[in-house]
């Protein structure tokens, strides 16, 4: 069976993440030709992929979508790649983002690429952050990204002291994101993309594992660091979110759903409840992506109708405050 990504498969059947491209960074110290500025930088995004929504997501909470414009890619790929469409599906007229390219009038977001190295020939992804000024790429990391809207567009932010990477729990933080990393965030891809049956196996137990560790943290603490809500909490939302949506079923991550666990169930209404952030989920372009883009996993490319959510219930997480 050949795979999906051919270049990040592994001989064995593994699934191999390749390294983001683009690493600069926006400063205002000096040590960067991208200063701080509103205006200058733009987010280009899918809102089906659960990496650059965690950017879409920073961008809301630090109240920052006036300094920092985004257009949302058709949830559709094909051979070309990530497209700029006329909003397609179901999509009303006077949905809060942009599905054509007002920036650069690009139809594909390999010219992004393109116009940032001409010799690019790796995987074309999302989140980017383009700086309208010298036209190019800045960054092309989710985790860069969210790091800089974090604190390095204060001056322009609604919400400064919003902090998602606090200082007293730098090292446990670090150290429980990059497990979610693994085990998590990349493991329903591990699953997913497995093209055998044991490392599908192996990756689909790790996360198993991993949730039922999750589900027994947090029946003690509202959120994954006691009541204050930080990156590792957002990070672990963008991949539960998709959880019983795709991942359970598409991804054959199917050893149990979400709603089986009690608190990781109250925990994903809790964040999903939390406000602004309903702006940002979007189960159709999850949908449509997954089940249409994958045609190695689901060559037929229909999309199931379920499973019915309930995510506005109460949830009483509150308890453990
Ligand atoms: N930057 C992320 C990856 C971002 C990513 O893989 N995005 C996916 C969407 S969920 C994408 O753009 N895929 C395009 C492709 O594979 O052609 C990383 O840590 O590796």
């Amino acid at each position: 069976m050949t795979a999906q990504f051919p270049d990040e498969q592994t001989k064995s059947g593994e699934f191999e993440r390749q390294p983001d491209a683009f690493r600069e960074w926006v400063s205002n110290d000096g040590s960067t030709s991208y200063p701080t500025a509103a205006g200058r930088y733009h987010l280009y995004v899918s809102l089906a992929c659960p990496w650059a929504s965690r950017t879409v997501i920073f961008r809301k909470l630090k109240g920052l979508e006036e300094a920092i414009g985004m257009t949302v890619v058709d949830p559709i790929r094909d051979e070309e790649g990530w497209a700029f469409r006329e909003p397609s599906g179901k999509i009303l007229p006077g949905a809060p983002f942009e599905s054509t390219d007002s920036i650069n009038g690009f139809q594909f977001l390999s010219e992004a690429y393109k116009a940032t190295n001409p010799d690019y020939n790796e995987r074309v992804t999302v989140p980017v952050l383009w700086d309208k000024q010298t036209k190019k790429i800045v960054n092309n990391c989710e985790d860069d990204i969210c790091r800089m809207f974090n604190d390095r567009f204060n001056d322009f932010s609604r919400n400064k002291d919003v902090d998602f990477f606090p200082r007293e729990i730098e090292k446990e933080h670090a150290k429980l994101s990059s497990f979610l990393y693994d085990n998590v965030n990349n493991g329903v891809y591990r699953a997913g993309f497995a093209t055998r049956q044991r490392p599908y196996e192996i990756a689909c137990r790790r996360i198993f594992e991993a949730l039922d560790d999750l589900e027994e943290r947090l029946s003690k603490s509202r959120f994954l660091f006691d009541n204050q809500i930080v990156e590792a909490d957002w990070r672990f939302f963008c991949t539960l979110i998709r959880f019983d949506v795709v991942y359970h079923g598409h991804f054959k991550c199917n050893l149990r759903r979400i709603v089986e666990y009690s608190n990781l169930q109250g925990y994903l209404m809790d964040l999903y409840q939390q406000p602004g952030i309903t702006d940002t989920v979007n189960f159709d372009h999850i949908k449509r992506h997954y089940y249409m883009t994958h045609t190695q996993i689901n060559p037929t490319r229909i999309v199931p109708i379920g499973p019915v959510l309930d995510l506005g219930k109460p949830h009483n997480r509150g308890r453990l405050a």
